[in-house]
């Protein structure tokens, strides 16, 4: 079978910040494993990454930090770079989207749509913040969402819930430049109406095909990324803004874009083809052998890039003609950290320069904690504990034992020389039918991007070795020579495992690989799936005299000391919301605000958030429905001195009538406290 070829990218990352293990777990990880996987079973291949450098993302941080955007992405992407050679990912090229030649690339892309029809030309109604003098898009404007009312959703995406949104789409919008609610100013832009794409995208994302002809294989897409798509298509495609109204980016190439440049999401999926482009003239090869015909393209993504990477750029790419679609996009959902989300704005996060920074000599137990836990379907969480208990228990107890265990044996016995076996029992039998068959399943789970999965099942390779020499004790048999040919036996089984460690091991733990082949003087890069059990012969002269252990455990003083940091530094994201609209004092006047004292409480049947309170005004004793009972319990709250709003009209809740609002503060992790005073006032005194 001729081998398929692959372009494989890997998300590019903003260059507005370093990188923690949430992206690496994510995307970076995992596409490195596929490659190096490809590679090794002789697959043409391509990988490509840079850093994104262009969007809101980089001015917004750019304006935070008092410098420029050309500074901005010169720090990070040289921070990101660094840290992706430090940890090992085996990019052919990382480029960045600010070089020439992407600009160049981009901006052909751009002509070649405008010239074919495909975008039209609008011009609307554009949030405008009047104090930057600025047009709002993307990450200039946040508000609330429409589809799941998260309050800091962004002009063009709601990062909880996926949506992608525009910015006339928000509730309450606010410019993140200034806080203020922005005016509306009328501007023009190239629009992609994708709702013209509708009907081959659903075909070519449900069944595979475009046209008819079976393009890829949908059952191999994982389930969130083919429902997210469907999700979109059936809420209706909608044109979408191809330009925007900024300076920093790749400039609109056709007459009446001066001013404007295109939209990222335009920009960025195209830098991998400008990326492809670099690499070819700098290894002379020809960059459309990587963009067109029988190649299979797989875009290694985090879930909040779905859309972007399998309903937009597929529609840029197929409206562009020639080139390929891919062939699969591996959405990965998302890693928390000990019990919260990564975030960079809070800085809960362990950054990857910072851990190798710290940890040099332990880059691969970093890569088999992170792919043990990898989000493949759903969110997983990343804790210091769990990471020393994968090393200790797994990789030092189970690899690194039975490594050294057959290593030192060999050279204590045999002076590092593969004896010859004799004859082989059916336990022995059943090891080498063992060995010959756990390469073909882990091929077979990577090919379905099951990594997490195929890394496990190469560990059962060292699970097998591990038992065979427990089971079968050469240490104890060596003491009766008439064992001596037994001995051979297992020690040239074991031998063989470890040889075959060497080879599955690659593509996960490329060092711990590299070093068990060099312990058995023994480096192949070949792959094959019915692994020639027999990898290194009777005789063969190994170079188990230079063995070493090969991980060190952990100690539990070091996950405290990286706990107690992560808390130390964790700042307290004041998210809240951006101050409302001017009111009048006479406004404020009409509102009849008391303090008051909670007398009875209970729960109010089919209502989980609900508590019935019989609140103490100090004029009446009055009933009043509060959203608190996920916060507080009927008994909790009994004798508390609250502030109540008295003057609002009657509503029933849930069939109970309440007569005014128990006003409660809602701190940055969205926990609520009453509004009490704090000297001890009686019910009835007015708050003003
Ligand atoms: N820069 C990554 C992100 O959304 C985004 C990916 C671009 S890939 C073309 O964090
Ligand atoms: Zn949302």
């Amino acid at each position: 079978m001729s081998k398929d070829k692959f372009t494989v990218t890997a998300a590019l990352p903003y260059a507005n910040g370093p990188l923690h293990l949430g992206h690496v777990a994510g995307v970076y990880l995992p596409s490195d494993i596929f490659v190096r996987f490809l590679r090794m079973n002789n697959h043409d291949v391509a990988f490509i990454c840079g850093s994104d450098e262009h969007g809101a993302a980089i001015t917004l941080r750019a304006k935070k930090e008092g410098t420029t955007p050309k500074e901005i992405v010169d720090k990070y992407n040289g921070i990101i770079g660094k840290a992706f050679n430090d940890f090992d990912i085996s990019f052919d090229i990382f480029h960045r989207t600010s070089e020439k030649i992407h600009h160049e690339t981009a901006q052909d892309f751009f002509k070649v749509l405008d010239e074919k029809g495909h975008f039209t030309k609008e011009t609307s109604q554009q949030y405008y913040d009047e104090e930057y003098n600025q047009f709002l898009a993307d990450r200039y404007i946040s508000g609330e969402c429409p589809t799941c009312q998260n309050p800091n959703a962004y002009g063009d995406q709601c990062e909880k819930c996926g949506s992608a949104l525009s910015p006339n789409d928000l509730k309450n919008p606010k410019s993140t430049l200034s806080g203020k609610t922005p005016i509306m100013r009328e501007t023009s832009h190239w629009y992609l109406p994708m709702e013209r794409h509708e009907e081959w995208l659903t075909s070519w994302i449900k069944e595979g095909k475009l046209d008819g002809v079976q393009q890829h294989d949908p059952k191999k897409w994982r389930n969130q990324v083919v429902g997210q798509c469907m999700s979109w298509i059936d809420g209706g495609l909608r044109p979408r803004a191809m330009t925007r109204d900024l300076e920093w980016g790749v400039k609109v190439p056709v007459q009446g874009g001066d001013g404007k440049v295109l939209y990222v999401w335009l920009d960025a999926p195209i830098g991998y083809i400008s990326a492809t482009k670099q690499w070819a003239i700098e290894n002379n090869k020809d960059w459309k052998d990587y963009w067109t015909g029988d190649r299979k393209l797989v875009h290694f993504i985090g879930k909040d890039n779905i859309v972007f990477h399998a309903i937009i750029f597929p529609i840029l790419l197929k409206a562009h003609e020639g080139l390929i679609l891919p062939d699969n996009v591996p959405a990965y959902e998302f890693l928390n950290l000990e019990g919260d989300k990564f975030s960079t704005s809070r800085n809960w996060a362990v950054w990857l320069h910072e851990y190798i920074e710290a940890y040099p000599d332990k880059i691969d137990e970093l890569k088999y904690v992170l792919t043990s836990i990898a989000p493949e379907t759903k969110d997983s969480e990343f804790t210091w504990k769990e990471y020393q208990s994968r090393i200790n228990n797994e990789l030092a107890d189970i690899l690194g034992n039975f490594v050294n265990r057959t290593v030192v044996l060999t050279q204590k016995y045999y002076d590092g020389i593969v004896p010859a076996p004799g004859a082989y029992t059916d336990e022995d039998k059943e090891v080498l039918m063992e060995i010959e068959a756990i390469p073909g399943r882990i091929s077979e789970l990577v090919y379905k991007y099951k990594l997490r999965d195929a890394q496990a099942e190469a560990m059962n390779l060292a699970r097998l070795g591990n038992k065979y020499l427990a089971d079968n004790e050469p240490w104890k048999k060596v003491k009766d020579p008439a064992n001596a040919e037994r001995v051979q036996t297992i020690m040239y089984i074991a031998l063989q495992i470890t040889a075959n460690l060497s080879i599955v091991l690659q593509p996960f733990l490329p060092s711990t690989a590299k070093k068990i082949g060099s312990f058995l003087n023994f480096t192949t890069k070949e792959w094959s799936d019915a692994s020639a059990i027999h990898q290194i012969p009777s005789g063969h002269v190994t170079d188990t005299k230079s063995a070493y252990i090969l991980f060190q455990k952990i100690e539990d003083s070091q996950v405290d000391a990286e706990v107690e940091k992560l808390n130390a530094s964790r700042t307290v994201e004041t998210v809240f919301e951006p101050q409302k609209d001017e009111t009048s004092f006479d406004d404020f006047t009409k509102m009849d605000i008391r303090l008051g004292t909670i007398l009875e409480a209970e729960k109010i049947k089919k209502a989980d958030k609900l508590l019935k309170l019989l609140v103490d005004t100090g004029l009446d004793k009055r009933t009043i429905v509060s959203g608190i009972a996920k916060h507080y319990s009927p008994e909790e709250v009994i004798g508390k001195t609250v502030t109540v709003l008295m003057n609002l009209p009657p509503r029933k809740i849930k069939g109970v009538e309440s007569n005014g609002m128990i006003l409660m503060a809602e701190n940055a992790d969205g926990k609520l406290s009453f509004v009490s005073p704090e000297k001890d006032f009686e019910a009835g005194s007015g708050i003003s």
